[in-house]
């Protein structure tokens, strides 16, 4: 590997942190899951962390995120708070959203995170919402839309794509190309010249990357961020990668080739990151020592989640639309 990182071990290490602490709380909130403490269901991004963190890293603070039904990664990257997802996957007080949301609708507006979204593609239409506003403001933010190649092919990726060309808005469409769509290989159902060439028959400039590469993800997304705050524009960034896992933490994944997952392993980017540091000088020692303290956050956010409160019914009236709601028990609390 080699890329504007190479130069900076410390941001790396940062970057690496950030991988690990995704993969942690993936493969606890699956075991969470398969032992009955998450309602619904659970999308591991295991195998994908370093486009969630590549992307990130070139953010500030202030720019917003939309996500998918697969967004842990996407909002830890961002700068939510763990322990506050797992509290939300759990349905407990003290969660992102107080247990209303749960895994597939984390939000964190103090970090720009507007929202996974469990309605495939419809985080694209929301998206160009907002950085309509940012327009409108006069701002400098710039909007991040994680995509999957699935999603292409849902109308709101079209329309967004459209309207953020047609109005020129500061739009990073980032399609995180794993190449199955629950248990369809997208190719055989995706007609034209795949997710770049769609957008850039919207005009847009877009590029296929390797999503795996940490390094490549962060110059080509430092790259476009920076264009697209001058004002150059909405692209689109296909980062071509593969999902560990089941689509969900209770699929077994049967559907594929043994001998594919292996290759894929072989290509994973914790593993990929993790040689470069070693190649680099950081030592087995350092890399343990930080799996076990993240292994042991995740651990403790677990057990409190486990034992956290529920949330009391007037909670299911707070942070959401007024419709009228007729007075309930709690309320005003
Ligand atoms: C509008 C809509 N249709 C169908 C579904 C069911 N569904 C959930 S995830 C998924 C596949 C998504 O694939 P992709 O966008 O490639 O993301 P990935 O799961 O590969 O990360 C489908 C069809 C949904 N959630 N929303």
């Amino acid at each position: 590997m080699s890329g504007n990182l190479a130069n900076e071990p410390a941001r790396v290490i940062e970057m690496f942190r950030k991988m690990l602490l995704i993969r942690a709380f993936e493969e606890a909130a699956g075991e969470a899951f398969h032992a009955g403490y998450v309602r619904g269901s659970v999308h591991q991004y295991i195998g994908e962390e370093s486009i969630a963190v590549g992307v990130c890293a070139n953010l500030r603070d202030d720019d917003y995120l939309t996500s998918n039904h697969r967004g842990h990664g996407h909002s830890i990257a961002k700068g939510a708070d763990p322990r506050a997802m797992m509290l939300e996957l759990f349905g407990r007080v003290g969660g992102t959203s107080d247990g209303k949301g749960g895994s597939m609708h984390i939000a964190d507006f103090s970090v720009g995170m507007l929202g996974a979204n469990g309605v495939i593609a419809d985080n694209c239409t929301m998206s160009v919402g907002a950085a309509q506003a940012i327009r409108l403001l006069g701002e400098d933010r710039i909007v991040v839309n994680f995509i999957g190649d699935g999603g292409i092919n849902r109308g709101p990726f079209m329309e967004a794509l459209n309207w953020a060309k047609v109005y020129e808005l500061p739009v990073l469409f980032m399609c995180e190309n794993n190449q199955i769509a629950a248990t369809t290989t997208t190719r055989l159902v995706t007609a034209g010249e795949g997710i770049a060439g769609r957008a850039a028959s919207f005009g847009m400039p877009a590029t296929t990357i390797d999503g795996n590469d940490l390094f490549e993800v962060d110059r080509t997304v430092s790259r476009a961020v920076a264009e697209i705050r001058a004002g150059g524009g909405p692209q689109l960034i296909e980062a071509m990668t593969y999902r560990l896992r089941g689509h969900f933490a209770h699929d077994a994944a049967g559907y594929r080739e043994p001998a594919e997952v292996e290759a894929a392993l072989g290509r994973e980017p914790i593993a990929r990151t993790e040689a470069w540091l070693v190649e680099n000088g950081v030592t087995a020692d350092e890399i343990n020592k930080l799996r076990a303290e993240i292994d042991g956050k995740i651990a403790a956010y677990v057990d409190e989640a486990m034992n956290a409160p529920w949330p009391d019914g007037y909670l299911a009236f707070t942070d959401v639309q007024d419709v009228g709601a007729p007075s309930y028990p709690g309320a005003g609390q």
